[in-house]
């Protein structure tokens, strides 16, 4: 018996199309947390803003909770539909509408994949630079509702630099067009800024107008073994004082283990503690001349044990994945995924107590550092052991957060670098944000989506 307010929806609107199959349901109803057992009350899956506005007021006049729905590679339950939600899946709306090469923006879907994006972009002789492992599944609305970082944050920042402008379906069905990509416009609040990193709480993102850089220069990618986390922030400053970085990703010797297990060839003999993928721009002899007094720089001064430099795109390729094969080869351990940041300058110290938190806390667990060092971002993976179960391993988990919640409180961090809140962070908002700050953000929300049905539970408890 199909649900009557399902009924209702499609006699609203006739030509949306509505799945309530329960493979679809279980498809469209998780992310990669995979911690929350999907339960949506249907999917549908719009083909333009008219579809989406009038399934927006559907849900409002019947008091059901949309899950807005990318590409659901998201790793803090920001897309889960666990409560009997509509998940509204922007798959359908994933074409590019347009190119203005005066501007330089690209219009396009929010259904579109990060790495289509990129295709398009340098098809127009420049470049979307924003970029991360996930980039084939990912979509371009979900990078905007998180604000997605990355692995060339360093160089070129996150998603929000690149949004020129975006169109918003808000929690009323209204339709909502944001910076409409002017480079000036001081007339008021930037409700687009509002919208970047909302996490679908504030409306429906159904277009964006994207900035394009100029194309990337010619880069080599070295690969770097190292004795020390000490070591790790001077070699950051060295190669950012000589060379023009365009990458800078640290990663443990247990994050190569996983990797290499997983099938990457393994790049050195003999293990290093930490490992650095470093990608520069680097043109010419003078380039190289750069390049290579950098890395004897670094190993002169006993910062660096060893060293790959990737001979052809191949090679680079091959490197890379060393770093970004990361994920996908923890994935079958369950990992519990910690995402923070402090600013650069306190990585150091933040570092020294966290490694000493973590040692303490889980000296049980395999524990996978890796990250954006540059950015001040670190990922920390803990790996279910397989005979625990999972319940009592996330409490176990959930408990260490706190701490190391309070111990980034202390260096000023964010518990959430760019993976976002989601459910996954919620309960530790509040060692980043002030109640202030929160109180604010609850009565954003409410001006935007004033019957709670954007996204409910997710980000903080209406
Ligand atoms: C990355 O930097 C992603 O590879 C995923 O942000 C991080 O799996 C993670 O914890
Ligand atoms: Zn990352």
């Amino acid at each position: 018996m199909p649900d009557a307010r399902i009924a209702r929806l499609q006699a609203a609107v006739p030509t949306l199309q509505l799945r309530t199959d329960p493979a679809d349901l279980a498809h469209y109803g998780v992310d990669w947390t995979r911690r929350w057992t999907p339960a949506p009350l249907a999917v549908a899956l719009p083909a333009d803003i008219a579809e989406v506005q009038a399934t927006v007021r559907w849900a409002r006049a019947e008091g059901v909770a949309i899950v807005p729905s990318g590409g659901r590679t998201g790793l803090s339950g920001g897309a889960v539909a666990a409560n009997g939600e509509l998940v509204l899946s922007l798959q359908r709306m994933n074409r590019v509408l347009g190119f203005d090469p005066v501007d330089r923006i690209l219009t396009v879907q929010p259904g579109i994949a990060l790495e289509a994006v990129q295709e398009a972009a340098r098809g127009h002789g420049l470049a979307y630079p924003v970029d991360f492992a996930a980039r084939g599944s990912c979509t371009i609305g979900g990078n905007i509702a998180t604000n997605a970082g990355g692995i060339r944050v360093l160089r070129y920042g996150n998603t929000r630099e690149w949004i020129a402008g975006l169109k918003l379906v808000t929690g009323t069905g209204e339709l909502l067009d944001l910076g409409r990509g002017l480079v000036k416009n001081s007339s008021g609040y930037d409700l687009r800024h509002l919208a970047i990193a909302s996490e679908g709480t504030l409306g429906i993102i159904v277009e964006a107008s994207l900035k394009l850089a100029a194309p990337p220069p010619a880069t080599r990618t070295l690969l770097l073994a190292l004795p020390s986390f000490e070591g790790l922030m001077q070699v950051f400053q060295a190669l950012r004082a000589r060379l023009a970085l365009e990458a800078f990703e640290f990663f443990t010797d247990r994050a190569l283990h996983h990797v290499v297990a997983h099938g990457a060839q393994a790049p050195f003999d003999a293990p290093h503690p930490f490992y650095v993928v470093a990608e520069f721009a680097c043109e010419g002899e003078a380039g190289e001349v750069a390049m290579l007094s950098a890395f004897e720089h670094c190993v002169e001064q006993g910062w660096v044990e060893d060293g790959v430099i990737g001979q052809s795109d191949a090679q680079a390729t091959q490197l890379w994945r060393l770093r970004e094969g990361i994920t996908e080869s923890l994935a079958p351990h369950v990992p519990y995924k910690n995402d923070v940041s402090v600013r650069i300058s306190a990585m150091p110290a933040f570092l020294e107590a966290a490694q000493a938190l973590l040692a303490r806390e889980y000296p049980q667990f395999d524990v996978v550092w890796f990250g954006h060092i540059g950015d001040g971002n670190l990922h920390i993976n803990v790996l279910k052991p397989a005979d625990l179960a999972n319940d009592a391993f996330v409490a176990q988990c959930e408990r260490v957060t706190k701490l190391l919640a309070a111990t980034l409180q202390a260096h000023g961090g964010s518990i959430s670098a760019e993976h976002g809140i989601g459910l996954v962070k919620k309960p530790y908002l509040d060692s980043t944000r002030s109640a202030a700050e929160i109180a604010v953000m609850r009565g954003i929300r409410r001006a935007l989506d004033p019957d709670g049905i954007l996204n409910p539970g997710k980000l903080f408890d209406a």
